[in-house]
Parts: structure tokens; sequence; C-alpha cells
């Protein structure tokens, strides 16, 4: 196994202390920037009329070309020196936005949408083009993930892509970082952390996708979602807490099931949930 591209302690202790990092070599050349993103067009001709980048959901269980972005050897290296040596892949989403659009991400904690315990999940956000300020990068709250689960109310903004979010006042918003990004490079965030972003009023399109790791001791509540699949990156599973998936070989498949988060599957898996 490479260990070129794993973390210096003192990146792996900013990750602790504050919850998230920026500031990695990047994952894709700006070779290849062009053909990823031809390749994203690809896959969003799957969707439907009506249907946006939101339903591109854990699709790497259906597609080879998204399963093989998430197993990047440099990308395995950064999460391992984060969770430690035995972990899975479980889900991908993109975060899009196009040009002059009013889309918002409600601040949120992820932790709080997924029946997983105990903590030990980070994502990966890797920036398809450039993602900054100016096109509405991710913002977080630093060190927000040390705090604990706060209670989520459902979402009034009707620009929200997500339907859970915290209210202002559970945390300081005028601390926020600005995860800025060029295209190619990646941040990581705890999934603890209070993060968001805010409508894409320039006239760049800002394309994200995120890729969620857990360590192998993390387990699934599948009454909750009986659909999660854990894809084995690195290590031995000696838990054996999950269902393993099957992994893809055409290079663009569509999922034809939704993947199931705490909100959707109601009030009480809600009240499962920790604080
Ligand atoms: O890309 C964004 O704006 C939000 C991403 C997000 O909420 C996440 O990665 O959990």
């Amino acid at each position: 196994m490479s260990t070129a591209h794993h973390l210096t302690p003192a990146q792996v202790r900013h990750y602790r202390e504050e919850g998230y990092l920026l500031g990695l070599p990047p994952i894709v050349s700006p070779a290849e920037i062009p053909q990823l993103n031809r390749d994203l067009a690809s896959l969003m001709q799957l969707l439907k009329p009506g249907e946006d980048a939101k339903e591109i959901r854990e699709w790497h269980e259906t597609s080879r070309w998204l399963f093989d972005i998430c197993m990047r050897p440099r990308i395995l290296d950064i999460v391992e020196s984060i969770i430690g040596p035995d972990f899975y892949l479980w889900a991908s989403n993109f975060f899009i936005k196009e040009p002059n659009t009013k889309d918002i991400v409600g601040w949120h904690q992820d932790a709080y949408y997924w029946p997983l315990a105990p903590h030990n999940t980070v994502t990966v956000w890797l920036a398809f083009l450039d993602s900054d300020a100016g096109n509405a990068a991710m913002k977080v709250i630093p060190r927000s993930h040390l705090a604990g689960l706060m209670k989520h109310r459902r979402s009034t903004q009707t620009d929200s892509v997500l339907t859970l979010e915290l209210e202002n006042g559970q945390f300081r918003e005028d601390t926020a970082v600005s995860l800025e990004l060029k295209a190619g490079e990646i941040s990581l965030h705890d999934d603890r952390i209070v993060h968001g972003s805010g409508a894409n009023l320039s006239a760049r399109r800002r394309v994200g996708l995120t890729m969620r790791y857990s360590g192998t001791n993390v387990k699934c509540d599948l009454s909750v979602n009986p659909h999660f699949r854990q894809y084995m990156c690195r290590g031995t599973d000696t838990f054996k807490h999950n269902p393993t998936g099957t992994i893809p070989t055409q290079p663009f498949g569509r999922l034809i099931r939704q993947h199931i988060s705490v909100e959707e599957a109601g009030p009480e898996a809600e009240k499962k949930l920790r604080y």
C-alpha cells in the first residue's frame, strides 16, 4: 500500500480540532478535469425529465466510473489517516449549483440525517470545477463538531435542497469558513460539523461530489435504512455490521431505489437519534 498521500500529524490535528481540512494536493490533475466533467454529463443523461443532480445518490453502486473515483488511492490514503486502517465507502452525492440559481443548502450536521453509530465517518468533497465564495462554495463552522448533535427542524426555506436544518442562534454563523477549492482538489469534513452553502448568483457552475467513508466499527440501523451497502476500501472488517454491495461493471448506470436517511424514514427514526 502506498503511503505517499497520508496526512501529516499537523493535518490530522487540524481536522480533529477544527472538524475540516483544506490545503491537500489535487486528487484529479488539471489535464483530467475536462474529461471528468464530460463523464459527469454522461451520468446526468441518465436522469429522467424533471429530475436534477440531487437524484444521483449512491450511484457508485451502479456506475463503475463513479465507484473508481471513490476508490482512488490518493483519496483512500487521506481517509485512512483520519479513520484508521479498516474502512468502507457507503455514500456518494452530487451537489451541483447551476449559474444564477437560488438553491441553497441549509445549515445542518450530516450525522443528524444518518442512522449510523458510532461517529467515525469522514466526507470527502471533490471539486469538479473551481469552487469559491463567488459561486457558493460550501461553508463550515469550525469546531462545531465538538458540541454534539443539535435538534434540527423542518426546513422552511423553499430553496433549500435539504429538508432539515438548524436554526439561527444554535451556532455562530459569523465564524463560518468558506471551503475554497480549485477543480480537482478536495476538502474533508467531520460528520458532526455544522455546514451549508448559499445560492450561486454567479455566472459560473459549481459542482461538488461528496463521498462518505466510515470505519468498520460503524453500524447502520437497517430498520431505518434497509438499503445501506458498504464497500470495503482498506483493511479487514472484523465487525461485519453491515451488508456488502456488489461492485458495478457498467461505466454509467442509474440506481433504481432511493437511499433512506432519517428525514425520509420519518419521526420514528428521528426519535432513535442520540443527541
Ligand atoms: O456542497 C454543499 O453545498 C453541501 C454539501 C453537504 O451538505 C455535504 O457534503 O454534506
